[in-house]
């Protein structure tokens, strides 16, 4: 009887310590927001075990890196690459995923024709929005239901709070916004519909947006959430500026979505600045100094840093629906290649091995403890 009652009890400890080491960040953070995760087309589609027990026990919401951008979607008038959008979605439902479709319309990553006619001369509003709406019925009318929330525009507001002189604006003034969002309204009415864009922590952007989204929702269009990027540095924005606007987007009536966050760990060169990608920094010990290895300061520095930042989410998960980290591990960051090509970066929750950051996560376990 003893014997029983003892073996018992070990398996129930045996299975509650196995309980207790897959708890994802997802698992940590479930009562406040979802944890997103971008992902490029060899993720999407993996075979690696690993990576598929990283993405399925960590994240709750999946966002696509690139391969639903114009340029990737769409690439000519008449040709749609559907295999990354339908492979995605399908791992979204496989996961029963919060998934976001990521971007309808943004500067970059479009192609040229869609502003051009067939001399090389800028087409009018009538035209350009003809082809934008061909677009966005297209894409995100094929994955109606199958994607639950869209960045309908991106990053269309300077700094200090006016529009981007994009194409876009060029041909069509700031209702452009306003017209990418009717769309995607027709073609999916029950997306939610998001506007998305990076410093939104600097008040002047902030203002600006915040200005325009409020007006498109007097005007009845459909506007649910403004996403912070959360492209961060170790030192910059502070943290009092996170939260000032986490606050100012929910006062002014939408929800927030932290929606590309990392933390550079890398000291940015001064020359870099205006991003000339092409300048050679890999082998510099001032800028690319972790090239072997991230030294255990810079380690201690990111773990705080990302409990600093994810304390004061925790404080307004009320506001905070979700946060996505972009990309699933140091191995893949966008960061690795910029401001400038070729250096080794450390922005991410999951190092090059695919391993978690134990000295991160044992930060973050502290800030909901
Ligand atoms: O991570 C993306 C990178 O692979 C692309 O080369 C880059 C092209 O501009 O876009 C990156 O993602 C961006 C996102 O779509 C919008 N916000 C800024 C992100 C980082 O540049």
């Amino acid at each position: 009887m003893i014997k029983t009652t003892i073996l018992f009890l070990v398996i129930t400890l045996l299975l509650a310590s196995h309980k207790q080491k897959e708890k994802g960040l997802k698992d940590l953070f479930e009562d406040s927001f979802f944890i997103g995760v971008a992902l490029n087309g060899r993720q999407v589609s993996s075979e690696d075990s690993k990576v598929n027990a990283l993405i399925e026990g960590n994240f709750n919401s999946l966002s696509p890196e690139n391969g639903l951008k114009w340029a990737l979607v769409h690439p000519q008038p008449e040709s749609y690459h559907f295999e990354f959008g339908d492979a995605y979605v399908a791992l979204g439902e496989q996961l029963n995923a919060f998934t976001i479709g990521h971007c309808l319309v943004w500067h970059q990553q479009v192609p040229d024709w869609v502003f051009e006619d067939e001399t090389g001369a800028l087409v009018d509003k009538e035209e350009l929005y003809s082809r934008m709406r061909t677009h966005i019925q297209t894409v995100a009318g094929r994955y109606k239901g199958k994607i639950q929330g869209w960045d309908v525009v991106n990053e269309a507001f300077n700094e200090d709070g006016s529009f981007r002189e994009s194409k876009w604006f060029q041909i069509a003034g700031s209702d452009f916004i306003k017209e990418a969002f009717r769309n995607a309204a027709k073609a999916d009415p029950e997306a939610e519909l998001y506007y998305n864009d990076y410093n939104v922590w600097k008040a002047s952007k902030r203002n600006g947006i915040l200005d325009f989204a409020k007006e498109m929702k007097a005007e009845g269009i459909k506007i649910d959430a403004i996403g912070m990027q959360g492209h961060y540095q170790l030192e910059s924005p502070s943290l009092e500026e996170i939260e000032r606007g986490i606050i100012d987007i929910h006062e002014a009536g939408f929800k927030v979505m932290i929606t590309e966050l990392d933390v550079d760990v890398l000291p940015r060169p001064r020359s870099a600045e205006g991003a000339d990608l092409n300048m050679n920094f890999a082998n510099s010990e001032e800028y690319n100094p972790y090239k072997d290895g991230i030294s255990p300061e810079a380690e201690a520095k990111l773990a705080q840093r990302y409990a600093d930042i994810f304390a004061i989410f925790e404080k307004h998960k009320d506001k905070i629906t979700r946060v996505t980290f972009w990309g699933l591990s140091d191995r893949n960051s966008w960061l690795n290649n910029f401001p400038v090509r070729g250096r080794t970066n450390y922005p991410l929750l999951f190092d090059r091995n695919l391993d978690p950051k134990k000295e991160v996560f044992e930060k973050l376990a502290g800030v909901i403890r």
